[in-house]
């Protein structure tokens, strides 16, 4: 599938309070805003064509890590409803706008009363989702993403409980064909148990966190043995240095809704 268009949204200054299970510093605004820009090149460079970049949100520390709001099918948007009470509502009126352009509105759809889901829990592999069971998406969330893809997307759906991280993308991404790039942990969910795996090294866990636009490698920059495997590979790599976002559980996936 190729992708043209790509939503993102300029971090905020609040980014510094953003939610995070990391004891590490918090991050400097200053530089995360740098990286953010190189991010926004990258997905330029990979192909992007329609970038749509929204105003920063200060009401939302967590606001930049638009990917968990709507999970961008092929024919319909899936508004979510966030796992962490303090994400709730991050999905305001410029975002809806922007959506718009590519879903006509009666193919968007929201999710409501108990259902809960981050799109960083979504993992597309060809015609499966994979969808995380995490502290952030439950069961009935994952049910109502899998009923539309088969009742309307013609597509599968396939919910499995997270071994740990905070989303499924976390710890692990799709790279392509029947390949997967992940933690260690991931050798033990039988749902994966058909697909080659690359697995990072522990002082690289980040690197379980890829992005492949239109055949270009989007990977964190601080991860030099995986992108020796890839390049071994014959993948073209385009490193993107997020560490600041990695300070408050970001990753490079979540700062952009493709479509
Ligand atoms: C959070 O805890 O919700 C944010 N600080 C990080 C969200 C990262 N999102 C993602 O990986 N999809």
């Amino acid at each position: 599938f190729l992708f043209t268009s790509a939503v993102i949204r300029r971090p905020c200054k609040q980014l510094i309070n953003g939610l995070t299970t990391q004891d590490i510093d918090k991050p400097d605004f200053d530089v995360a805003i740098l990286q953010h820009s190189d991010y926004a090149k990258t997905l330029i460079e990979s192909g992007i064509k329609n970038l749509i970049e929204l105003d920063a949100r200060e009401d939302y520390p967590d606001s930049v890590f638009v990917e968990d709001t709507a999970v961008a099918l092929p024919n319909y948007l899936l508004i979510t409803q966030l796992g962490a009470i303090s994400r709730r509502g991050e999905f305001t009126e410029d975002i809806r706008e922007a959506f718009g352009k590519f879903y006509s509105q009666e193919n968007i759809i929201e999710m409501t009363g108990n259902e809960y889901l981050d799109g960083g829990d979504v993992m597309r592999a060809g015609n499966t989702y994979f969808i995380g069971l995490s502290t952030r998406t439950n069961q009935e969330g994952a049910d109502k993403l899998i009923k539309i893809l088969q009742e309307k997307e013609g597509l599968n759906g396939i919910a499995l409980n997270l071994p740990e991280g905070l989303h499924l993308k976390t710890i692990v991404t799709y790279l392509d064909e029947n390949l997967l790039v992940g933690i260690k942990t991931i050798e033990n969910i039988p749902e994966f148990d058909k697909y080659e795996k690359i697995i990072v090294e522990e002082d690289e866990r980040h690197g379980a966190n890829i992005l492949n636009i239109n055949g270009n490698i989007v990977v964190p920059g601080s991860c030099p043995k995986l992108h020796k495997v890839l390049q071994d590979r014959g993948y073209t790599i385009k490193p993107v240095i997020c560490d600041e976002f990695r300070k408050i559980d970001g990753s490079l996936t979540c700062m952009s809704v493709l479509i």
